[in-house]
């Protein structure tokens, strides 16, 4: 391929060839001499007191070679599970977290002992015959009983229920907005439980070398640099004796960003026995003690004029952390600092979030984080709003939308979006989807019985975190920034290191288009290498919030640019010109006007290692770059979704779904349409099938298994029509914005719009997630009798 006609083009993904046909690295395919397996002993009760753990016929166990319980791990690790104050930092109050449990256990699934044996299925067999003798304690299961001041709490000595109540604003003028509108509406909207499930559960390896006091752990994570500071922290020692190493990784979806108790249990018990430790989840531990997303509910209030134009906006969320607050659970009370969407809100907008601790598993961001909930709550109230005042759902959406020439604009909450044209995107969206056809085709199919619906959602989004000043505060102090290294090697061959690491994501292949546009180098000779904290740069900030693009590759554009400019240096000495008379073009360096009497850059990296160099200049070819944004990015589109309600039977046939998306400029059309695909389909499957369910009154975890939790397959999805419109970031020298989270984002409100548009005929104006036959099919009897009586 030819050098500078790389950014752009819609090449396959190189990481492919290797995945599919089996040649890919999990944690399970490392296979270290000597290594023991670790089986978790876990709760079965969602609260109780550990009265005693009986070890002794486990550890008798053939193959066995210890059983650890809190008291063995205490000395070796310390502090509690990290928890970043985020959105949140007053009033919060978060339970300490030890890996494993020593007296209480707060949800069904946490460790209470671990078995190490010769194979796994003599730990379990080890598992198995530990007696732990619990009392058990009464458990709250529901976020709205947990808040009742006679509820029983979620950990013995918490005060109450709640990890926080923050307000972020409650202007007057929302009050006198709401006092003189012509129209209010309101709605409660759950955003039920969901469960990431990776296609590569959880996986942890760890080898401590006597020699040199060396820790190193395999394991498949979004962001080892972050695992490497928890970890060392936690055991007293320097992050330079601490290396982590995660290859492929068969997916995260976010549930892999936050260090885990077993990853402090591996590493720990690898120290304590001297051997190398491994333990991998089996699917109902992923299930049950992987981080859940979403867990929410909001009451979410709209006052408008009845000719469409909105006023102002009260919105309150109940968010279920679970028994603890996960790492980065509090991040999800975005879903209140971009309520408002891609809308004007003359009125203001108040809003206030409640963290509340249930017995349940944690939850930590999954796809989206936050921003799935805004859309689906905006783009819901747009529609209930529409069906009130008898508007038309686009035109409504035209009349609120920001204009194109009013960016950069600030939002009720001071975030600053940076490009848009969310009218652009709409309109070539409906277009797409035959809006205005579609209509007449539903009035013929209800004069048949049939119930046809179409469902819109504009989204926007906040991502590529981010400016070291926004995000300093919400991490605890760390900004996250991102970083490359570039190395140019005398033969012309480049490697570049980064500090995100893909997961799914194709950076293999976009970083290097990057990298090979920049330096003027052919494609193939640039290798990107990520997951490795002993390699590239000191620190890596991960990948998730749809930032390893506008940070990470605008690392890659920075590094590159540095060697392209200590190259140019070289050049003009080689060609015996100054500088400023060379020009670098198509990846040669020339006198300007001669472009026959040329160097190109590899010519240049032989010449970097050689013996002839000008003054003062270091020899080698390699840089270092950390980026730091200006501002966050702010993606933008339109989905339509066209689905048929059987009302016989409640179920919903998907029948055509359009995307319009906006990432900017785009690096590889493949990659980005390859992003959507996956995120639309995560959206649809909240939309319409997965749903974590627990026994309301046993608190027993009832979708433990993929048979119970249902990830719908490729037969459910429809192939989605996507296209783009393209709005440049003004935030970063690339032009780019996140596409990773998009659909996931956008595609919940559209299937519910859809569905709810379908049973509009029965009297239907909002249906909760997911509209499952039964749901469905229990909602249009109640229309009917309601209808009847
Ligand atoms: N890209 C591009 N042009 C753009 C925007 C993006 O070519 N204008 C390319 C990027 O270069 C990158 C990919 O698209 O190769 C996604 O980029 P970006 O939007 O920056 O997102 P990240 O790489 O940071 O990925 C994180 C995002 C998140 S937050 C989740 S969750 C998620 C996702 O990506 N989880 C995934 N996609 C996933 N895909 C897979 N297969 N597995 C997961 O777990």
């Amino acid at each position: 391929m030819a050098i500078s006609q790389m950014i752009g083009a819609k090449i396959h993904r190189r990481e492919d060839p290797h995945l599919i046909t089996g040649g890919g690295r999990y944690v399970e395919d490392l296979i270290r001499p000597g290594t023991l397996s670790m089986v978790v002993v876990r709760s079965p009760h969602p609260h109780a007191r550990i009265i005693s753990i009986n070890s002794e016929r486990a550890s008798a166990m053939p193959g066995v070679l210890a059983v650890l319980t809190a008291k063995d791990f205490k000395p070796l690790l310390t502090g509690t599970h990290p928890v970043a104050p985020a959105f949140v930092p007053e009033k919060h109050t978060v339970p300490d977290r030890f890996p494993i449990a020593e007296t209480e256990v707060a949800f069904q699934g946490e460790p209470v002992a671990v078995v190490l044996a010769e194979t796994r299925k003599l730990a379990a067999d080890g598992a198995e015959a530990v007696e732990v003798e619990y009392e058990p304690l009464p458990a709250v299961m529901d976020l709205f009983k947990a808040l009742e001041p006679d509820s029983p709490k979620a950990h013995g000595d918490a005060v109450d229920n709640k990890a926080w109540d923050l307000t972020y604003s409650a202007e007057d003028s929302v009050q006198e907005a709401f006092a003189q509108a012509e129209v209010v509406v309101k709605e409660r909207i759950l955003q039920q439980r969901l469960a990431p499930t990776p296609i590569e559960p959880r996986g942890v390896q760890a080898e401590y070398n006597t020699f040199d006091d060396q820790l190193t752990i395999w394991m498949a994570t979004q962001n080892p640099h972050f695992i490497r500071l928890f970890v060392s922290g936690a055991m007293g020692l320097p992050e330079t004796k601490v290396r982590v190493v995660s290859h492929d990784v068969g997916g995260g979806f976010g549930s892999k960003i936050s260090p885990y108790p077993e990853d402090y249990l591996v590493a720990a018990a690898a120290r304590i026995l001297k051997r190398p430790v491994r333990w991998t989840e089996t699917r109902t531990e992923s299930l049950q003690t992987t981080t859940h997303g979403r867990g929410q509910v909001f009451d979410v209030e709209v006052a408008a004029k009845r000719d469409g134009s909105l006023l102002a906006m009260k919105v309150t969320q109940y968010l279920d952390t679970g028994a603890y607050v996960g790492t980065f659970g509090a991040f999800q009370a975005c879903a209140c600092l971009l309520a408002g969407g891609g809308y004007k809100w003359p009125g203001g907008i108040a809003a206030r979030t409640i963290g509340v601790l249930t017995n349940r598993v944690p939850t930590d961001p999954y796809r989206g984080a936050g921003r799935p909930e805004a859309t689906h709550n905006i783009e819901r109230m747009m529609d209930v709003l529409a069906a009130e005042i008898g508007m038309d759902p686009a035109e409504i959406r035209r009349k609120n939308f920001i204009q194109p020439n009013e960016f950069p604009f600030t939002n009720n909450f001071g975030l600053t979006y940076d490009s848009g044209n969310y009218d652009g995107a709409l309109s070539k969206a409906l277009e797409l989807a035959g809006y205005q056809d579609f209509r007449r085709q539903q009035a013929e199919a209800r004069q048949q019985g049939r119930y046809l619906g179409i469902g819109l959602s504009t989204w926007i989004e906040i991502c590529g975190f981010g400016p070291s000043a926004a995000t300093a505060g919400a991490t605890g102090g760390i900004a996250l920034v991102e970083s490359a290294e570039v190395r140019v090697h005398p033969t012309g061959s480049a490697q570049v290191f980064v500090g995100t690491h893909a997961h799914g994501q194709g950076h293999d292949t976009t970083f290097a288009q990057i990298a090979a546009d920049t330096l003027g180098l052919p494609y193939e000779h640039i290798e990107v290498l990520h997951g490795d904290t002993a390699q590239g740069p000191a620190f890596g900030y991960g990948t998730y919030g749809s930032r390893s693009l506008a940070v990470g590759g605008m690392a890659v554009r920075k590094a590159s640019q540095r060697i392209v400019e200590k190259a140019h240096r070289i050049a003009a000495h080689l060609l015996e010109a100054s500088t400023d008379d060379v020009i670098f073009e198509q990846g040669r360096f020339h006198v300007r006007g001669n472009p026959t009497q040329a160097k190109s850059m590899g010519e240049i990296a032989f010449a970097a290692y050689g013996a002839s160099l000008p003054e003062e200049t270091d020899h080698g070819l390699e840089a270092i770059s950390y980026f730091d944004p200006p501002n966050f990015v702010w993606p933008f589109g339109a989905h339509v979704c066209v689905v048929e309600v059987d009302p016989a039977t409640g179920s919903v046939d998907l029948q055509r779904y359009v995307a319009v998306d906006d990432c900017g400029n785009v690096i590889n059309p493949m990659i980005v349409e390859g992003q959507l695909h996956g995120g639309i389909a995560q959206g649809i499957a909240q939309a319409l099938f997965e749903e974590v369910a627990y026994d309301p009154e046993s608190g027993q975890l009832m979708t433990g298994s993929l048979i119970d939790y249902m990830v719908p397959t490729a037969n459910e999805i429809p192939a989605p029509v996507l296209d783009r419109t393209v709005t440049p970031s003004p935030s970063n020298e690339l032009g780019v914005k996140g596409i990773g989270e998009a659909g996931t984002i956008a595609a919940s409100a559209a299937v519910i719009n859809a569905v709810v548009d379908a049973l509009s005929p029965f009297g239907i104006r909002h249906v909760d997630m997911p509209a499952s036959p039964d749901r469905l099919w229990k909602q249009i009897r109640e229309a009917q009798g309601s209808a009847r009586a």
